[in-house]
This record gives C-alpha cells, structure tokens and sequence, in this order.
C-alpha cells in the first residue's frame, strides 16, 4: 500500500508518494509526483494557453488520483481555488506513475467545465470518486470553501467521463455570499455545530455496513473568543467597524490579533445514506 499525499502549493511539487515498503505501516520517503519529462504537473488558473506569459498557478485544494478513461492507469485531479477540477491523464513509464504535460478540466455533456458555481472567489474544489449510484462508472463528490457537498453524476462512460450538472447532498454554510475575509471564518455558533464550516474535504465508505456509500467529511474549524480583556462593547464597536470597511485580509488578521484569541482546528463528519 502506498500513500500519495497533496498540498496546497506547488512548490517544489503539488503531489507525493510515499511508497510502502515490505514492513507493515513502514513508507519510503516522500517523492514527488511527475509528468513524462519530468516536470512539476502545475494547475493554472485558466485552462492551458498558447500565451504562457499569462498563465498563473493555482492553489490546490486537494488531489486525487482515479482512472477516468479505462486505460488502467491512474489520472491526476486537481481541485482548486478557483472551484475546477483540472486533470492530467495518466501515461505509461516503467517502474512509476507518470502524467501529460498538459492539463484539462472535467468536462459536462455541452463540453463546458465542472466547476462549483457557488458565490465568492474562493471555492476550493475537492474531488473524490465513487461510484455513488451503482452503474459501473466513477462519479465525481465534491467538498467546498462553504462546507457544502456535491454529486456531479458521470452520464459518460468508463472510458469517457463526462458528468451532469452537480445534486447538492449538503448544504453550505450560508455566510460565505460576499468576499469578506471576517464573515469568511467568523460563524455563529450555532451553524458551527451543525455542519462543516471551512474547505470541506468528502470521502465515501460504508460507514454502518448497510452495503450503501456514506460520507466522511472533514472540515477546516476555526474556533473564536474574545479576548478577556476587551470588553464586549468595545469589542461589538470593532466588530461594526471592520464590517463597515470591508477590509481585506490584512484587516482581518489585524482585527483577530487585536481582539480575538482564535484555533484552527479539523473536524471529521460522517453523514449516513438513507
Ligand atoms: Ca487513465
Ligand atoms: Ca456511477
Ligand atoms: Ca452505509
């Protein structure tokens, strides 16, 4: 068994694996993912151009690795900020996994691009693939920046993926509207406890064994509290402030290291098929 690790940038490189060794839950070193000449599979933020002045990279939100044209071997899928999912086919190269130099997207029926439509800049696509509805092929799941959930069906066929438009499973948070850095991570807590809150990331198992797919979520949770020695007026003051201004997200940090004591924290979810 081996493990393929991604990260958020692409530097030195997005994707790793870690190849298991002889001994049990004993890897290799890390090891960089690359394509047939060895170059870094980078995602750009628009789809690969003659003009690569222009081309800027994306951030990644996570990779997965799935066969999506029935050659048996595996192609690489980048979610990203910008909510597409970009792909590069798997190649043949002895002895490693290898991937095109080139980069498309997910595509629907009509030939336009998969993306999460949802309101706001930063959408952080997240693939995962299962076979959801039990037909042979491989659909697509999403997690998001919103928490919300997707299921973009495969109406293609094992060797072309193609999918429709995308079924919500899980709504969002709903306060992810604007691009306002503050009510990007400041949420009531009683949403906190409801559902993810932050870049949602979806895997599907048979959690209770009733032989349908579940999923398992995990989300990015960020927990807040005012500082003791601010007072909860002056506190409200600075709060109406900074939504006034709208500010960016140096504004942001600022407000939080003023004012806030705050923790990432991660959460995993496990929501149950009916
Ligand atoms: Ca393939
Ligand atoms: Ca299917
Ligand atoms: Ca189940």
């Amino acid at each position: 068994m081996d493990i393929i690790s991604g990260t958020f940038f692409s530097k030195p490189a997005p994707v790793y694996v870690l190849e298991g060794t002889k001994k049990k839950g004993r890897f290799h070193k890390a090891k960089p993912i690359l394509t047939i000449t060895g170059r870094t599979p980078v995602a750009y933020e628009k789809n690969q151009v003659d003009n690569k002045k222009n081309l800027k990279q994306t951030q990644c939100s996570k990779q997965y690795l799935a066969d999506l044209n029935d050659d048996g071997l595996l192609d690489l899928v980048y979610g990203d900020k910008t909510g597409r999912f970009t792909k590069f086919d798997g190649v043949k190269k002895e002895g490693e996994m290898s991937f095109t130099n080139t980069q498309s997207t997910l595509k629907y029926a009509d030939g336009g691009d998969v993306k999460l439509t949802m309101p706001g800049y930063e959408k952080y696509s997240s693939p995962h693939f299962a076979d959801w509805d039990d037909d042979g092929d491989l659909d697509l799941l999403s997690g998001s920046s919103t928490g919300a959930v997707f299921y973009f069906k495969n109406i293609g066929s094992p060797a072309k993926a193609v999918f429709k438009k995308p079924t919500t499973l899980l709504e969002g948070l709903k306060l992810h509207t604007k691009r306002d850095p503050l009510s990007y991570y400041m949420v009531p807590k009683e949403l906190e406890q409801d559902r993810p809150q932050f870049i949602s990331s979806v895997t599907t198992t048979d959690y209770n064994g009733d032989g349908k797919l579940d999923l398992v979520i995990g989300d990015h949770y960020v927990e807040y509290n005012k500082l003791a020695s601010v007072s909860q007026k002056e506190f409200e003051e600075k709060q109406r402030e900074y939504e006034k201004i709208q500010s960016n997200v140096v504004g942001l940090r600022k407000f939080q290291d003023t004012y806030m004591q705050h923790k990432n924290l991660g959460r995993v979810w496990v929501l149950l098929r009916e």
